[in-house]
């Protein structure tokens, strides 16, 4: 067989008049729909319009152009069939050997802030999709492309056999189902969330192929980075490395968990992370002082962790993080100066984040979690804490440093592994205890990591105390003030606990357990 005639409908018109010239010149008669024909025509390359192959005007403003039984029997008629052969003979039909078509950019509108619901649904495509599946069905006879990225490949095909190869018919094809089951996703999902329905009956959001990565959490494990349709720029998606090696997974995994992390401050914050956990969060009314902080928070586990700032690395900051073995530091940014000092260090990655919000602004998003056949959907926790909505529970209540601590040791806590406690003071952690399976034993790990820095400090935690314990642990250290949900049937216990020691005490009525 031989390619001898084309149905080229493109929106996105990158790289189609060299592949429709290359295919004309190869002697491919193409047939084009009328924004496309009107570029090809206009480049000098021999066009047929859709109107002259199916007798019926482009109608009802270009909703309907190609979906004709001259254009489907075209693709889908099998070339070795005597029957089909016969059926297309006697209807006067001839065959459509290539398509080449890309989608009306549904994508790319209702990424538009300003963008319409009339602009939307106009911009779903159905001619094209059709032509697509029809081909992709066909791929024994038929090449379809989806992918400016393919041009060159099937011309040189061409060129060199007259045809492509049926090993690539059978990617194209594989390719054209992935992008318009894609495409369906996102339209399913866009409507979804235009009626307010955020968990539908069937997930259908596809991803996209960032890179492969290295290997997984071991180098066992295959791994790859993707992207979600329409991500928000200030995620690691779209993270752009300014320097050092490639990002492994588990880089991804810390960074994205460091990420969320700073965004909680308004003010300058800088935030150390360690497998999955904070081990060093400070704020400060600079950057270099929020990161000294940071660092002081926990000089050993720093070593080897990954660092993310809320505000622009300058100068004085990165004459610090020069100093210390880092895996990545995550900025909205690096001023000259800094950058020139931090990529003296040949591994470090150094990743900027585009668009930082911050604060309590930030939309919740659906948060997957894998299970063995299957996974859990839930909101993302970015519950936001007002002063008001604390209930002081004790004699005595927080002095006014006191609160400050607290509602930053808070913002921690909601990201450290449950049971999680965060012991502060001074804008800064001193202690954080990750994981454990009793409350009291995440407490003590704080405490002991705090050594002397735990008198005068404040205590926060994930969820409620089940008995007293932890709350005298604290108080015997040196503990003054606590701040956790409350809710247990012991509450009073840890209450009158509190009193005997004369720890402050609020509870938020919120729970932050992550698991
Ligand atoms: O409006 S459609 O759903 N109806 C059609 O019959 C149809 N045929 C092709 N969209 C249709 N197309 C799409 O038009 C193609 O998928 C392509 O994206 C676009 C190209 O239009 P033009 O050549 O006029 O720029």
């Amino acid at each position: 067989m031989s390619i001898k005639r084309a149905l080229v409908s493109v929106s996105d018109k990158t790289g189609i008049v060299d592949f429709c010239r290359g295919l004309s010149q190869l002697g491919v008669e193409i047939i084009s729909t009328g924004g496309t024909k009107n570029l090809l025509s206009k480049e000098g390359i021999p066009v047929i319009g859709i109107s002259d192959v199916t007798g019926f005007p482009e109608v009802l403003d270009g909703r309907v152009k190609t979906l004709h039984p001259a254009v489907h029997s075209g693709l889908l008629a099998i070339r070795d069939s005597a029957e089909h052969q016969a059926q297309m003979k006697e209807l006067g039909l001839d065959y459509i050997d290539l398509v080449v078509v890309n989608l009306y950019p549904f994508q790319e509108t209702i990424a538009k802030p300003d963008v319409t619901y009339e602009d939307a649904i106009e911009n779903i495509d159905i001619g094209g999709p059709t032509m697509l599946r029809s081909a992709a069905k066909n791929h024994a006879f038929v090449s379809v492309v989806v992918d400016s990225g393919d041009y060159s490949k099937v011309l040189d095909e061409i060129a060199a056999e007259g045809d492509t190869t049926l090993d690539t018919r059978k990617q194209l094809a594989a390719k054209v189902f992935r992008h318009t089951a894609a495409y369906d996703a996102l339209i399913s999902d866009y409507l979804s969330n235009v009626n307010g329905d955020a968990l539908p009956e069937r997930f259908t959001v596809t991803y996209e192929k960032i890179q492969d990565l290295r290997y997984g959490e071991n180098p066992h494990q295959k791994a790859a980075f993707y992207r979600k349709p329409l991500a928000a720029a200030d995620t690691l998606t779209s993270a752009e490395q300014l320097h050092g090696k490639e990002l492994s997974y588990n880089n991804i995994n810390d960074a994205n968990a460091a990420l969320q992390i700073v965004k909680e401050f308004e003010e300058p914050a800088v935030v150390v992370v360690k497998h999955m956990n904070p081990c060093g969060v400070g704020i400060g009314t600079s950057i270099s002082e929020a990161f000294r902080k940071a660092h002081e928070a926990d000089p050993v586990s720093i070593f080897g962790g990954i660092v993310a700032a809320n505000r622009i690395i300058d100068e004085a900051t990165a004459l610090q993080l020069k100093e210390i073995f880092l895996e990545i530091i995550l900025a909205p940014g690096f001023t000259d100066e800094a950058l020139a000092l931090l990529t003296q260090k040949k591994n470090i990655r150094l990743l900027k984040i585009n668009g930082l919000e911050l604060g309590a602004n930030r939309k919740s998003q659906l948060v997957v979690t894998s299970i063995d056949g299957g996974m859990i959907v839930q909101e993302s926790d970015v519950h936001s804490l007002q002063e008001s909505d604390l209930k002081v529970v004790t004699d005595r209540a927080p002095s006014e440093e006191e609160l400050k601590q607290l509602l930053f040791a808070w913002k921690v806590v909601k990201h450290v592994k449950s049971n999680a406690i965060v012991l502060a003071k001074d804008n800064m952690t001193i202690g954080v205890g990750a994981g454990q399976m009793n409350r009291v034993g995440s407490a003590k790990i704080a405490i002991e990591q705090a050594g002397e820095k735990v008198e005068g400090s404040v205590l926060s935690s994930d969820a409620f105390f089940p008995m007293g314990d932890t709350v005298e642990a604290a108080a015997k250290a040196g503990v003054t003030a606590i701040i956790q949900p409350g809710g247990s049937v012991k509450d009073e216990e840890s209450i009158q606990m509190a009193n005997k020691y004369g720890v402050a005490m609020v509870f938020t009525s919120i729970r932050h357990f992550k698991h």
